[in-house]
């Protein structure tokens, strides 16, 4: 490629939503390398003006990747943290396993296909692990200034996924969808689950244990959560909606109720669904490698997965709540709607 022909400098694009911010793309090209060999780069960065302080904010995700977390409800954030960090983490959560007598230089001592550690770490591993990209990424999506906290203290709670249905046919499971908040009452424009947070500390290839999750569900819920003004207990909320969702009815749905072939459930549910109200869903297995996170829509729904890989699935779900309630209703003040906020909104329509 003839670097000459490559975008200029500073290209900007002003965003339709207002005068607060504007986003632009700062493009840098050039022509030879170290070695003075011709080569051509093309470095991207993303910020948004804050009118306020007038001042520009480097953004982690792109406008491409906040579109995506808009319509499915998750962005993968890669090396949020590092992954040697991560793998260094990894170890600190084998100490608490091996009080339990669960070796990892022993697979014999293996021997619960799945391992709940309920407690939150903090050492130095972890601590290198709230990075400014993460908490960055975080604030891309629910506002600059909104986290309660743009570091943890309490990294768990631990699913450790050993095996869990090694020893039956992969599939999409009936069982253990949610979204999460269990210690709240559920309104649409609730602060304390500002975003579900998969932090993942061990590589989970296909099939490997990664949570799987239902793309599009966050507008299902969205447009459920409006319709109850007066809020819901969690437990009920979900029993609500699948129960009288067609396609989460199916999905939970018991093998006496809907029994299956082995693999229809794959075909089913892994394929792009549009429904009534023309919402496209799709359960996505979250693939990742150590140091990665997955940042998804707190309404997003999730289960746990089957682990076939042998390698144990390290990733822990930290919390994200935020500071005020979410602008879902009347018109938005001087700042601009976060993503997840419009996300909320485009759902309602
Ligand atoms: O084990 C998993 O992958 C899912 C965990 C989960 O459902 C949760 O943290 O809310």
């Amino acid at each position: 490629m003839d670097p000459g022909q490559l975008p200029g400098r500073d290209e900007g694009r002003v965003n339709r939503d207002g005068p607060a911010s504007v986003e632009m793309a700062i493009t840098q090209a050039g022509t030879s390398d170290v070695r003075g060999e011709p080569m051509a780069y093309v470095l991207t960065v993303w910020c948004e003006h804050h009118s306020k302080g007038g001042i520009w904010m480097l953004k982690v995700l792109s406008p491409s990747d906040v579109d995506a977390f808009i319509e499915r409800g998750f962005v993968r954030v890669e090396s949020a943290y590092d992954p040697q960090d991560a793998l260094a983490a990894q170890q600190v959560v084998w100490r608490h396993l091996e009080e339990q007598g669960i070796v990892q230089n022993d697979p014999s001592t293996w021997q619960k296909p799945l391992v709940r550690l309920n407690e939150g770490y903090d050492s130095p591993e972890f601590e290198r692990c709230n990075t400014a990209r993460l908490a960055d990424a975080m604030e891309d999506l629910v506002g600059r200034g909104q986290l309660r906290q743009r570091s943890t203290t309490a990294w768990g709670w631990w699913p450790v996924n050993f095996s869990l249905g090694s020893d039956v046919p992969w599939d999409v499971p009936r069982q253990g969808w949610h979204w999460d908040g269990q210690h709240f009452r559920h309104y649409v424009d609730s602060p304390e689950q500002g975003l579900l947070v998969l932090c993942v500390f061990s590589d989970i290839a296909p099939h490997g244990g990664g949570t799987l999750v239902v793309e599009g569900s966050h507008q299902v819920v969205a447009k459920f959560l409006a319709r109850h003004p007066h809020g819901m207990e969690h437990k009920a909320a979900i029993a609500e909606v699948v129960t009288t969702h067609p396609y989460f009815r199916s999905l939970t749905a018991t093998v006496q109720a809907e029994p299956a072939e082995p693999g229809e459930r794959i075909e089913r549910f892994m394929q792009p669904h549009v429904d009534e109200d023309g919402i496209t869903l799709r359960v996505v297995e979250t693939t990742a490698h150590p140091g990665d996170v997955y940042l998804c829509h707190p309404f997003l729904f999730h289960a746990t997965s089957q682990n076939h890989r042998h390698v144990p699935r390290f990733m822990c779900n930290r919390t994200a709540a935020l500071k005020d309630r979410m602008r879902i209703f009347g018109p938005s003040d001087s700042r601009r709607l976060s993503p997840v906020e419009e996300s909320i909104r485009r759902a309602l329509g």
